[in-house]
């Protein structure tokens, strides 16, 4: 049976990592199809030792016999184009936050809520960055001991607002202060400012990490508050995880517990200054974490810092797992 598969916004930097991980992970598709604006196509593009011309995306680009298409060109585009595709019978794995909290769209992290893959209606959403690291670190710690409050503090990269963020941060290394993805200077500073602020005074950001993770940890009791910060580094997100269990512990117990987690790296080893860095995580598709400790100020209180490569795990690997799993198990 044949299996071909779309990636739409081939050519922007998550599209071109989708080709990378597909690669990589060696998935097994019979025939690829680039799509991307109009200004992108006829660009060449390789994947798997073969070249591939960028299509202009319409709305007859799933006229052809396309299984799976994996979207990550912004949100008016899945909007649009994702509901297009999906009446077609395309599944859609989409990277945007447009269908993230649609109750009729799972909200997917493979090593999380697979089972939630089962009951899409030809759209599956990839969740944000942030949240998708967080949730492979809060998981198999709420199976065990019942999660009751958890306080995000994210350290964000620039490769998380695309090529414009990248450009800041170098400018400015170069003592050129230009502002083409942020209000003020990246370079030199911690901006408390990612996405757009909301009338209840927290960022879009923000409010995606605490919406997502209920959704994909399907538990609307959890009590969830965030602080979002770009920092002046280029790859992988960082996280202070602060966590209150209504279940005891052993710190020992969660090493334990994260030694054997699926997609985990436990990085734990104060003595010898291990712990989980942005420059080793980079380029990997695991979720690093350490700093494991109590939080003596609670009852049941745990401290974590969770790393992960936010273009890869954070958005393309994510996709791509999402992808495997409807390949495996569902087509
Ligand atoms: C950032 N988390 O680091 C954002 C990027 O909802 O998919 C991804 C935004 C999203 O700026």
């Amino acid at each position: 049976k044949k299996l071909n598969v779309a990636v739409v916004g081939a050519t922007g930097m998550v599209g071109r990592t989708f080709l990378k991980v597909l690669e990589e992970r060696d998935f097994p598709f019979d025939n690829l199809y680039l799509l991307a604006s109009k200004r992108s196509a006829g660009e060449k593009l390789t994947c798997k030792g073969k070249e591939y011309i960028v299509e202009e995306l319409t709305e007859e680009s799933f006229d052809k016999d396309i299984h799976i298409a994996l979207f990550s060109a912004g949100g008016s585009i899945s909007e649009k184009f994702a509901p297009i595709a999906a009446k077609k019978g395309v599944i859609v794995v989409d990277n945007s936050s447009a269908w993230r909290m649609d109750k009729e769209v799972p909200l997917v992290v493979p090593e999380v809520n697979p089972e939630d893959i089962a009951w899409h209606k030809g759209i599956i959403a990839n969740p944000n960055c942030s949240t998708i690291q967080a949730v492979v670190a809060l998981k198999p710690l709420h199976d065990k001991y019942s999660i009751k409050r958890v306080v995000y503090s994210t350290y964000q990269a620039v490769s998380g607002s695309g090529v414009k963020g990248i450009k800041d941060l170098e400018e400015g290394e170069k003592g050129n202060d230009i502002k083409l993805a942020y209000d003020h200077p990246i370079y030199g500073n911690c901006l408390p400012h990612i996405d757009v602020f909301m009338d209840n005074g927290y960022t879009k950001e923000e409010m995606k990490m605490v919406n997502e993770t209920k959704k994909i940890l399907n538990d609307y009791d959890l009590k969830i508050t965030a602080t979002a910060i770009r920092v002046p580094i280029k790859n992988c997100h960082s996280e202070s995880i602060n966590i209150e269990f209504n279940k005891s512990f052993e710190v020992e117990d969660i090493k334990e517990i994260f030694r054997n987690a699926e997609g985990v790296i436990l990085k734990d080893d104060v003595e010898n200054n291990v712990y989980p860095l942005a420059r080793e995580a980079a380029g990997h598709d695991e979720v690093y974490i350490g700093r494991i400790r109590r939080d003596f100020s609670l009852d049941n209180g745990l401290n974590l810092w969770v790393v992960a490569d936010n273009i890869r795990k954070g958005a393309a690997t994510n996709a791509v797992q999402i992808a495997e799993v409807l390949a495996n198990k569902y087509l």
